[in-house]
Order: C-alpha cells, then sequence, then structure tokens
C-alpha cells in the first residue's frame, strides 16, 4: 500500500511515466490496426506499474533486460519516444536503424540491455550483467522483467541458481498475467504462485500487486538494496494482467474462439492501475485533478510528436540492408 514517505515529487514521476506507457502504446495499438506498422506489436496496457515502479527504485546506471512485451520497460527506464516510435515503425531513425523492430530495442547508454523475442533470454543476460557488476564492484543491479509462461523454461531455473549460488546483484521480475499467448498459467504451471519457486533457489520470493505502483516501487527498493548491499538475488512476482490480445490484432486470425472470460478481462479493467492511483492520491489530497491533467496533456503532446517524427523519417536504404552485422567466422 501507499506509503506516506513516497515524496510527491516521485509519486508525480510515476504518474508520468504510466501515462507514457499507456499513452505510447494506445497509439501504437491504432496504428497497427491501420495498418501503419509492420511485424508485430504486443502492448503491455493494463501492466503500467510494475516497470514504472521496479525502474523508480534504479538508477540511470542500473540495468534492464526486458521480453518481447517490452515498450513499458524500455519507457520506464528512460528510453526515448522518437528513436522508440521510428524503430517500431521500421525507420532509418530509430534506435536500430529500423532493422530491429519492436522487440529489439535496446539503449546500452541507459543501461537498457534489450527487448528481446525469444522467452527467457532476458534471465542470463541479466545475470551475467549482475556478475559482471559483481566483479568490477561498480555497485549497479541488474533487473530482469520476464513473464509467467517464461518462469517455466529452463533459462529461469539456470539464471535463479546460479545468481543465488554467487550471491549476484540481480532482481527477477515476473509479470503474472495469467497467461503465455493462448495458454492459461495455471494449465501448464506446478506452482499456484512463481514467487515459490525462489524457495528452491534459496532466495526470497515476494508476491506484490503488480498494479499498485507505489507497492511494486517500495518493495523493489528492498529489493535493489539488498543486492546492493551485496546479499543476493530476489524473486518478485508481480500479479497484474494485460487488456489487450496477446498480440495486436490476434482476433484477425484467433476469429470467435476466445481464451479468456470477459468477466475476467472486466474485472482486471477495474484494478487499472491508473485509476487506482488517481483515485487514491485525489481522495487524499496528494494531488490535484489540474496537476494530472496537466500531466496527461503534456505526455499527449510527446507521443504525437514521437508519431509524427517516425511517419517523417525515411525507411532504411536496401544497400544498407548488411550494414551493422556481425558474424563469427
Ligand atoms: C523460446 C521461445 N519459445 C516460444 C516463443 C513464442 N512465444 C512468444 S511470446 C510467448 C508467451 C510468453 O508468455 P509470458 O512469458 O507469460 O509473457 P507475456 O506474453 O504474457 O507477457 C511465447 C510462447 C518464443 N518467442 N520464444
Ligand atoms: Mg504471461
Amino acid at each position: 500500500m501507499a506509503s506516506a514517505e513516497v515524496s510527491k515529487e516521485k509519486l508525480l514521476a510515476m504518474y508520468r511515466t504510466m501515462q507514457t506507457i499507456r499513452q505510447f502504446e494506445e497509439r501504437l495499438r491504432d496504428l497497427f490496426k491501420e495498418g501503419k506498422i509492420p511485424g508485430f506489436v504486443h502492448v503491455s496496457i493494463g501492466e503500467e506499474a510494475t516497470p514504472t515502479g521496479v525502474c523508480a527504485a534504479l538508477t540511470e546506471k542500473d540495468y534492464i533486460t526486458s521480453t518481447h512485451r517490452g515498450h513499458g520497460h524500455l519507457i520506464a527506464k528512460g528510453g526515448k519516444l522518437k528513436p522508440m516510435m521510428a524503430e517500431i515503425f521500421g525507420k532509418r531513425t530509430g534506435y536500430c536503424k529500423g532493422k530491429g523492430g519492436s522487440m529489439h530495442i535496446a539503449d546500452f547508454s541507459l543501461g537498457i540491455l534489450g527487448a528481446n523475442g525469444i522467452v527467457g533470454a532476458g534471465l542470463p543476460i541479466a545475470t551475467g550483467a549482475a556478475l559482471a557488476a559483481k566483479v568490477r564492484g561498480s555497485g549497479e543491479v541488474a533487473v530482469c522483467f520476464f513473464g509467467d509462461g517464461a518462469s517455466n523454461e529452463g533459462t529461469f531455473h539456470e539464471s535463479l541458481n546460479l545468481a543465488s549460488a554467487w550471491k549476484l546483484p540481480v532482481i527477477f521480475v515476473c509479470e503474472n498475467n495469467l497467461y503465455g499467448e493462448f495458454t492459461p498459467g495455471k494449465d501448464v504451471t506446478s506452482v499456484k504462485d512463481i514467487a515459490d519457486r525462489a524457495r528452491g533457489h534459496d532466495m526470497p520470493g515476494v508476491i506484490v500487486n503488480g498494479n499498485d505502483v507505489v507497492e511494486v516501487y517500495e518493495t523493489a527498493v528492498q529489493a535493489v538494496e539488498r543486492a546492493r548491499r551485496g546479499e543476493g538475488p530476489t524473486l518478485l512476482e508481480c500479479k497484474t494482467y494485460r487488456w489487450e490480445g496477446h498480440v495486436v490484432g490476434e482476433e484477425a486470425f484467433l476469429g470467435k474462439r476466445s481464451y479468456r472470460p470477459q468477466e475476467e478481462i472486466a474485472e482486471w479493467k477495474r484494478r487499472c492501475p491508473i485509476a487506482m492511483f488517481e483515485s487514491r492520491f485525489l481522495a487524499r489530497g496528494t494531488c490535484t485533478q489540474a496537476e494530472l491533467d496537466a500531466i496527461k496533456a503534456e505526455v499527449k503532446r510527446e507521443v504525437d510528436e514521437a508519431v509524427a517524427f517516425a511517419l517523417d523519417s525515411p525507411f532504411p536504404k536496401p544497400e544498407e540492408a548488411l550494414e551493422d552485422m556481425f558474424a563469427a567466422a
């Protein structure tokens, strides 16, 4: 629950981040449906509080690894909207010169070690970054975002094992949104709570309301402090829900088939992380509606500018296709 200790400045910064993720992804969803965006887009609308609260506990030097559903992680860690949007549009001004798309955005200068189309691939990368920080003695921590589906992959257990054995400064953040693609987690997972898996690797496992940004933030602060003290990793399980499909536009191939009950979707929409924040802090008098409206309007302008930048940018030239490629002989 919200603590009186979190400053108003911090709370409003977290509100701005949640608004940015929400508005950025709503525009993406709509633009994808208009046929303006190539490839696939996975949005995290409804899950904004988890990356926002976790990244609010980090410094710019700390590392994150992300997933196929990564826009929220990147924005929360400071990723810039214009090159992000341009990358998703496949444009030359994008983070990867338009060759990577939504699932391959990275910004090493901000500690963003990359989104990743391979489920579970971020776990060993974050563990390696934490090992490097420990060897250097430089004090950074690494955060690994991954889904409930990824926690059934071998890389999850391999990474938690070594991170615990070597007391690495890493925080494993499971975004449990109840589904992996179209499969309910409960049908294919040995435990009810992913956090229970921490016990098998001798580390704390904490369940968090992933839609409560303050609870996520305060729990992440504890895990980050523990990691910086050299006491090793923590597994945070953030219970949350994606409002949209696994991929934007999935109704085109699913047709009338439905894998989620309508009442379940409606119930989670009532737990909207942004609406919960607004009603709680307006009721307490922490902020005013005018302050929240001003933030929303500023974010809208920034997202509009990012979309205009992406639309106005050129595609890469065909002869650039083989530039920036690496191969081991
Ligand atoms: C190694 C691997 N296996 C399967 C896939 C196909 N795939 C893409 S997303 C996904 C579901 C992942 O579920 P989860 O980890 O819960 O993340 P969520 O999509 O719910 O955010 C799967 C199986 C993949 N991309 N990589
Ligand atoms: Mg999932």
